[in-house]
């Protein structure tokens, strides 16, 4: 299980607080179907994914990107119970989805890709540091239900 500091507790709310998720949620989700294009095959309905520039574009890519990323959200809430919090995606993207749980840590990756480029300078070693371990975090409790 993951512990974190109370500095990197406050450094991962700081940010958190002036994410854009409308924005970041589409662009993270945008990229993890650009950069690893097997991923498109969990949302063959969402239309047009014929290219980068479709992709990132496409509504149902941002809609989802942003319910994906609002889900997060709830991480930075409950940083001490990541288990708990995610117990019930997990058993959704398990059972009825039919993730593979790798795919959670690719998008852990590519969410820190989309705070680096957005935040620059203020995204420091030791602001990564502090959400390098939230994503994983995620990524574990996400992945928790399945056997
Ligand atoms: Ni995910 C639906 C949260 C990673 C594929 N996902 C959801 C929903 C939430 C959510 C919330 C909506 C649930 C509902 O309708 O009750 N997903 C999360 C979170 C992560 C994540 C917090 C990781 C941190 N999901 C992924 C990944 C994939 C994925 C990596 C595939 C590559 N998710 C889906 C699919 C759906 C989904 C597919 C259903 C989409 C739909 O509406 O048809």
């Amino acid at each position: 299980m993951v512990h974190f500091t109370s500095e990197e507790k406050a450094a991962i709310t700081k940010v958190w607080g002036k994410v854009n998720v409308e924005e970041a949620g589409g662009e993270a989700l945008g990229r993890l179907l650009v950069v690893y294009p097997w991923t498109q095959r969990f949302f063959d309905s969402f239309g047009n994914m014929s290219s980068p520039s479709a992709i990132m574009g496409n509504p149902k890519v941002k809609a989802h990107g942003k319910k994906v990323l609002i889900s997060f959200g709830d991480a930075v809430k409950n940083l001490d119970n990541l288990k708990s919090t995610f117990a019930k995606l997990s058993e959704l993207h398990f059972d009825k989805l039919h993730v593979d749980p790798e795919n959670f840590r690719l998008l852990g990756n590519v969410m820190l890709i989309v705070l680096a480029t957005h935040f620059g300078k203020e995204f420091s070693p030791e602001v990564q540091a502090a959400w390098q371990k939230l994503v994983v975090g995620v990524a574990n409790a996400m992945a928790h239900k399945y056997q």
